[in-house]
């Protein structure tokens, strides 16, 4: 069977007449004859309507793996929308949606997009595809999350289609102030419409909705290393012993897929790793945490047990024939579990017994958009309508009978990596699991951080990070970061240097990199280099409180911890509009050079006064600033009113609690949070946390128990910044 697209094989004329077919200004007839229901809810502070489409034919409305949450809705019998919101069915597999577009009005999320982060203008098609070129002409990445913010100042509205299936948005590109989505499915769906309300809310309503991530294991926040590949016992160990060495801070060493042999998932290559499980607990005595690559594919071989089990039990997804897939990876040919199979789920997640046994820390869950050798493009080019039967792909077992692939792909990545966190909770009850995926969609923060894959080692993508970071994170998504220093291409040290700059502030803090090119530790370059790389890294752990107060912050609020400007100063038009520039959290203002060369950068910096992280130096708000920053600047401006609890340098987590938090302030008159828990147990779920609210006024420093549940034995102190002196306190 033909597994891949092969678009020589596009008939073009079909093509051209259905292309035809999306003109903005022509509609097509409703041939809908299914049924249909509108509902309205409250959820927290925002109005939701939503809509309940049953296409004639099909049997239910499958359930909603992204939705969690059940509020009380109540029938109305026709829904008064924004924007003039209509629907209609066009086509036998195809649902369209109508929007007015008003101009001015800005477009955020949909998840993982190569694009600024007004996503207005552009079309979108939602569909996880696994093309590691990404430029401008790419469309589809790794994670589709349909869910669409649009809005300006304080007033936004959110559409999200709850749906599997793949969905086109049109966001006015033809400049008609109108907006289009196509839904491309035979199946049922549910569609939610949000708001008025402002992007703080509207986000805290749509993670109510979707969930929202639970606190990370501590270590898990700290440095991440990785390469594909560190190809053996010798090399990883004197990746750990390098770090200590030279006394950059590392907690996590990731290995990807050549641990194991012949890229049989569960399974290590013993003439690479021959004492594996010694060199884990080895590497664990030294503090460092192990994370392990797990991909979908399952290499076709009798003699291998996964294949064979999988076979004996029928958890793989089928051809049309019957038969079980192949699909070509890693491995070579490669069978697929069915995730949307809840038995499947629970094999592949007792199958985690293999590395929780070996003592390997999280999981890494790679190439599960599901990527095919040579799929860079999912859907072909004429793709008007889900056909009522397609081969190239798969079948799965879903609740409404067999249903091919497209109907349900995007969510492969999703099930899988909820098994997977399944499985590391069931081995571990006790710990927080740690999961990083690269495919997801809707609500895959409860079970994963993710990074957006395969970029390069160019200045346009350590730019490009911070628009698209945003989106991801206003998508309900807050664990998230991009590989620091590029995947492909050499990153030459200025290039590693200005990304870990900005890095520090990803949520994810991992270097990675190809196995084509040089290495990009913090280490393997010159001695000036790795001087300022590990500058950089100690400020992100000196910042550790500081974050683990946002993650928190995240679970209350639903807020992402990087934030678009305005998300705080949604009434400051020129903040609203930038985008490579972010809030870390509500207090310190991100503004990194992110070009080659240049030592001078544009700071905007919005209402309040503003401190340099490192200088101290005062900015007014409300206009832009010129600001230098030379080669290793922490390129951060610390609002005034903030108090920041910092910790002192660590080599790893492991040392959090020996380190003394200093509280650090700003202004006369400060205020700020302070959080701690063990950073490992559930036990902050029962109340085992402290929550303290920080207070300077009149010269004088209070930290207010909100919460105590937890027996800290941290030592504390504040400090003004800007001042040496540091007055221990007792909390
Ligand atoms: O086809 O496992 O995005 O991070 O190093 C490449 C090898 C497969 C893609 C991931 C990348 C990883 C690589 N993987």
């Amino acid at each position: 069977m033909d597994q891949q697209l092969d678009e020589s094989k596009v008939d073009l004329k079909e093509a051209s007449t259905k292309r035809r077919m999306w003109k903005p200004h022509e509609r097509l007839q409703n041939i809908f004859k299914g049924n249909s229901t509108w509902e309205q809810a409250r959820i927290g502070d925002v109005d939701v309507v939503r809509l309940s489409v049953l296409p004639q034919g099909a049997k239910l409305i499958p359930d909603s793996f992204g939705v969690i949450a059940e509020p009380d809705w109540k029938e109305i019998k026709k829904a008064s929308l924004p924007f003039g919101f209509e629907w209609q069915q066009s086509l036998s597999g195809k649902f369209d949606f109508y929007f007015e577009l008003k101009k001015g009005l800005r477009c955020l999320a949909l998840g993982e997009r190569f694009s600024g982060l007004n996503v207005r203008g552009e079309k979108h098609t939602l569909i996880s595809t696994d093309n590691p070129h990404h430029d401008e002409s790419m469309d589809s990445m790794y994670k589709p999350i349909p869910f669409l913010v649009v809005g300006s100042q304080n007033k936004f509205f959110g559409i999200f289609i709850d749906s599997a299936a793949p969905s086109r948005f049109d966001l006015d590109t033809e400049l008609t102030e109108e907006g289009r989505i196509e839904l491309f499915t035979r199946r049922g769906f549910r569609v939610y419409v949000f708001g008025e309300a402002t992007l703080p809310q509207l986000v805290a309503t749509f993670t109510t909705l979707t969930g929202r991530a639970k606190l990370p294991p501590l270590w898990a926040i700290g440095h991440q290393q990785c390469r594909w590949s560190y190809p053996d016992e010798e090399t990883v160990r004197e990746l750990a012993s390098e770090f200590r060495k030279r006394k950059i801070p590392c907690d996590t060493l990731v290995l990807d897929i050549d641990y194991m042999d012949e890229y049989r998932v569960f399974t290590t290559n013993k003439k690479a790793f021959p004492h594996f499980e010694k060199m884990i607990a080895d590497l664990k005595k030294d503090n460092f945490k192990v994370v392990t690559i797990v991909d979908p594919g399952v290499k076709v071989d009798e003699t291998y047990k996964h294949f064979a089990d999988g076979k004996k039990q029928n958890y793989f997804c089928k051809t049309g024939e019957g038969e079980i897939f192949h699909g070509k990876v890693w491995p070579g040919d490669s069978a697929f579990p069915d995730f949307l199979n809840s038995e499947t789920r629970k094999w592949w997640a007792d199958s985690h017994r293999f590395y929780t046994d070996a003592g390997i820390a999280g999981i890494w869950n790679d190439m599960n958009e599901p990527a095919f050798f040579g799929t860079t493009k999912v859907l072909p080019p004429n793709f008007s309508e889900m056909p009522e039967e397609h081969t190239e792909f798969c079948f799965h077992e879903a609740q409404d009978g067999v249903i091919p692939h497209l109907e349900v792909r995007n969510l492969y990545g999703f099930l899988m990596t909820r098994s997977t966190h399944e499985g590391l909770l069931d081995a571990r009850p006790k710990e927080r699991p740690f999961i990083l995926t690269r495919s997801g969609s809707t609500g895959i923060q409860r079970y994963a951080a993710v990074w957006l894959g395969d970029n390069k080692s160019w200045y346009e993508h350590l730019g490009k990070s911070i628009p698209m970071l945003l989106n991801v994170g206003l998508s309900g998504i807050p664990f998230a970061g991009v590989d620091i220093g590029g995947f492909w291409d050499d990153a030459l040290p200025e290039l590693v240097i200005r990304w870990y700059e900005v890095g520090i502030f990803y949520p994810f803090f991992r270097n990675h990199c190809s196995l084509s090119g040089r290495g990009q530790e913090a280490y393997a370059y010159a001695p000036n280099v790795e001087a300022i790389a590990r500058k950089l890294i100690e400020t992100r752990y000196r910042l550790l409180p500081y974050i683990r107060g946002l993650f928190w912050e995240h679970m209350r609020s639903g807020a992402p911890l990087m934030r678009p400007l305005m998300w705080h100063f949604p009434t400051d038009a020129v903040a609203c509009d930038i985008d490579d520039q972010f809030m870390f959290g509500s207090d310190i203002l991100v503004a990194p050079i992110v070009e080659r060369a240049h030592e001078y950068r544009t700071v905007y910096f919005p209402e309040g006064n503003w401190y340099h992280f490192e200088t101290n130096e005062k900015y007014e708000g409300g206009r832009p600033y010129v600001v230098n920053m030379p080669l290793g600047t922490i390129p951060a401006f610390v609002r005034e009113g903030a108090v920041l609890p910092l910790a002192d340098v660590m080599q790893h987590t492991g040392e959090y609690t020996t380190k003394k938090i200093t509280f650090k302030i700003y202004g006369d008159k400060a205020s700020g949070v302070f959080f701690e828990d063990d950073g490992i147990s559930w036990d902050y779920e029962k109340g085992g946390y402290n929550e303290y609210e920080l207070v300077y006024t009149d010269g004088k420093f209070t930290a207010n128990k909100v919460h105590g549940g937890f027996p800290s034995t941290q030592q504390c102190a504040y400090q003004v910044a800007g001042t040496t002196k540091s007055t221990p306190v007792t909390l």
